[in-house]
């Protein structure tokens, strides 16, 4: 190996100072402290040579047993297949093959185990997609507004970040997503998490970061030139450093509004209250306890009021009529941005019912 060939260099120092005095008298803790400096440098060498000598050793075990299983079936198909062929050859022109009837223990068995296995694999699979798709209940909410080229986020008491999320350390975080324009995706590898992010719907994530620290956040799905530049990071904080950011503003910007009272401003200067009063005395339904009750509809179905009902009411309101009211509400598409429709929906869920 190269390693064993190369000799450490002769150190000189001693003799070197032997043979020619030195000009200026030698300080001895000067000395000190290069060897204790060279002795770090070789350690830190040594440990990222180690470091090194293990990955590649890793990826060596990978290899051999990615090869290795390819092989054996490649070795055992392919020389069944050439063993067969000789083996059960038709030995004249008119042999008849002898039918084989194989035991109902073995046809069993060979649909059985297989079925079994596949089961296990299923049930497994599914109940982590389940877990996926069901944050847990006290997890801490965020939303998020994807555009070209740009992650916007919003924490519930109102802090913004831009390509930036802090979140604390080992509580779960679930993400409400929206695009402004085309498809996006919100790609945190290190989360093993990537959810798509479309425009005209809201679609969840969520997580629970272990570790403190700081992680790469991609935009996974092109979206346009500067794709590749619509990426970020993810910040994990202890709980406490995580309380304080909070409470910090935006710099350089005012303190934000909690979405919930920027959705109850948004929602009087859209004029929402002139048919939306907070009992039934407007020519519209009264908002307060919609969230998450179910609606009855004019044509005699229910929906239960999410955040997608919420928007297609308020986007395209003759889509879904309720129950005993005209449909006179106009359509607010194309009047409200992405943000302020996630604001107007976190101020209904705050109404609760009166
Ligand atoms: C001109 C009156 C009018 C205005 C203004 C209006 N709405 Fe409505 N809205 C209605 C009526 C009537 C309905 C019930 C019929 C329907 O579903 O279209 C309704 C239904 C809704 C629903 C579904 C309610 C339910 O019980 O299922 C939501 C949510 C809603 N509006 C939100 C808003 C928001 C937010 C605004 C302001 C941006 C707004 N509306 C402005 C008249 C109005
Ligand atoms: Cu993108």
């Amino acid at each position: 190996m190269a390693e064993s060939t190369r000799k450490p260099p002769p150190r000189k120092a001693g003799s070197g100072q032997r043979r020619k005095p030195a000009a200026a008298p030698i300080d001895p803790e000067k000395v000190a402290a290069a060897k204790a400096a060279k002795r770090v440098e070789a350690e830190a060498a040594a440990e990222r040579k180690a470091a090194e000598a293990a990955r590649r050793a890793r990826k060596q075990r990978q290899r051999i047993l990615t090869y290795g299983a390819i092989g054996l079936v490649v070795v055992v198909i392919a020389g069944l297949i050439a063993v067969f062929m000789v083996r059960f050859r038709r030995r004249s022109p008119d042999g008849i093959g002898i039918p084989v009837r194989p035991s109902l223990a073995l046809e069993a068995a060979w649909t059985g185990i297989p079925l079994g296995i596949v089961m296990i694999i299923f049930f497994w699979g599914a109940s982590i997609f389940a877990t996926m798709q069901h944050p847990p209940a006290d997890a801490v909410p965020i939303n998020v507004v994807g555009k070209q080229w740009m992650w916007k986020l919003q924490h519930m008491d109102g802090r913004r970040e831009i390509n930036e999320l802090h979140i604390p350390v080992g509580r779960p975080v679930k993400l409400t997503m929206t695009s402004e324009d085309v498809i996006h995706s919100f790609f945190v590898p290190a989360f093993r998490t990537k959810q798509d992010v479309v425009p005209g719907r809201y679609t969840r994530t969520w997580f629970q970061a272990t570790k403190v620290g700081t992680y790469h956040l991609f935009c996974a799905e092109y979206c346009g030139t500067i794709h590749s530049g619509m990426i970020g990071q993810v910040v994990v904080m202890e709980a406490a450093d995580y309380e304080q950011w909070l409470s910090g503003s935006t710099p350089g910007g005012p303190a934000d509004l909690p979405p919930a009272a920027a959705g109850e401003v948004v929602f009087d200067q859209q004029g929402c209250p002139s048919c939306h009063r907070g009992d039934a005395s407007g020519s519209g339904p009264s908002l307060a306890g919609l969230f998450g009750r179910s609606v009855r509809l004019s044509d005699g179905t229910t929906v239960v009021a999410d955040e997608e009902y919420i928007r297609e009411s308020i986007l395209d309101p003759g889509a879904k009529v309720v129950a005993g009211y005209q449909p006179i509400m106009p359509t607010y598409q194309g009047l409200l941005s992405e943000e302020a429709i996630m604001q107007l929906i976190a101020y209904i869920k705050s109404l609760g019912a009166t």
